[in-house]
C-alpha cells in the first residue's frame, strides 16, 4: 500500500489526497520522522517537503511530481486530458496555482494573530490576491479545451487554497473580490465527491491550526 508522509493542516498534502481518493486509491498516512523538515525527514526528502510518498521503491516528493506520477499509476479515471494541447492547458492551470495564488496566500500564514484590518501586509497581499484571481478568472475563461464536468491534475490544488482564503478573510479582514469565472469554477470542482469528501475531512484541521494561531 502507498504511503504518504503528511501533516492534518497541509495544503499541498490535501491536494495529493483530493488526487487518491479520485483515483479511489488505497494509502496510509504517516507523519514525518521527527517532523516537517526534520535531519530524519530530510535523509529520504532531500527537500523536507510534504507531501512526500513511497509506492515501492519509489520515493518521491512534490505534489506535481505525486500527481503526474499516481495518474500514470492508477491511470482510471485519467486526470490529464487526451489531447497535447488541452493537457498542456491542464498543467499551465496546476502551475498557476503551486507558483502564483499560493505562495501568496503563504505570505499571510506568519501574521494570522498578529496582522488585522488595514494593517501593511494584509492591505497588500489583498491587491496581489485580487490581481491572481483575475489572471485565474482570464486563464479559465481563455482555456476552451478545459471539460468542465471533469476533475484533472490542474484542479486538484484550488479547493483547499480557497478554503484557507475563506478561512482567512475575516480574522485577517482581507478584501477580496471573487471574479464569477473563479465562483463558477469553485462550484464545479467542490461538486466532485473527491473533493467535497477532502473538504469536509480537512475544514477541522484547518480551523484547528487558525484558532491555534488566534489563541
Ligand atoms: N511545491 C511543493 C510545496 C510543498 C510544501 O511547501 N509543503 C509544505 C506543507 S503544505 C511544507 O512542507 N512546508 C515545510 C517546509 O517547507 O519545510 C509541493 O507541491 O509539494
Amino acid at each position: 500500500m502507498l504511503t504518504l508522509y503528511s501533516t492534518p493542516e497541509s495544503l499541498y498534502c490535501a491536494k495529493s489526497r483530493i488526487l487518491l481518493r479520485h483515483k479511489r486509491a488505497r494509502w496510509r498516512e504517516v507523519m514525518p520522522p521527527g517532523g516537517c523538515g526534520s535531519a530524519e525527514y530530510r535523509k529520504m526528502i532531500p527537500a523536507g517537503t510534504m507531501p512526500a510518498i513511497v509506492d515501492g521503491d519509489l520515493v518521491l516528493a512534490d505534489s506535481e511530481a505525486i500527481a503526474e506520477y499516481l495518474d500514470e499509476a492508477l491511470p482510471e479515471p485519467p486526470m490529464l486530458p487526451r489531447d497535447s494541447g488541452a493537457r498542456a492547458k491542464c498543467r499551465e492551470r496546476s502551475r498557476f496555482h503551486d507558483t502564483r495564488l499560493e505562495p501568496e496566500l503563504r505570505k499571510l500564514f506568519p501574521h494570522l494573530g498578529s496582522a488585522g484590518e488595514g494593517s501593511g501586509i494584509v492591505v497588500t497581499q489583498s491587491e496581489v490576491l485580487n490581481q491572481r484571481l483575475l489572471e485565474l478568472a482570464r486563464l479559465l475563461e481563455s482555456d476552451t479545451s478545459r471539460d468542465s464536468a471533469a476533475l484533472m491534475l490542474g484542479d486538484c490544488g484550488y479547493p483547499v487554497s480557497f478554503a484557507w482564503l475563506d478561512a482567512f478573510t475575516l480574522p485577517l479582514g482581507l478584501e477580496l473580490e471573487w471574479p464569477q469565472e473563479v465562483c463558477d469554477y469553485r462550484e464545479q470542482v467542490a461538486n466532485h465527491a473527491a473533493v467535497a469528501a477532502e473538504l469536509e475531512a480537512y475544514r477541522p484541521a484547518m480551523q484547528a491550526w487558525i484558532e491555534s494561531k488566534l489563541g
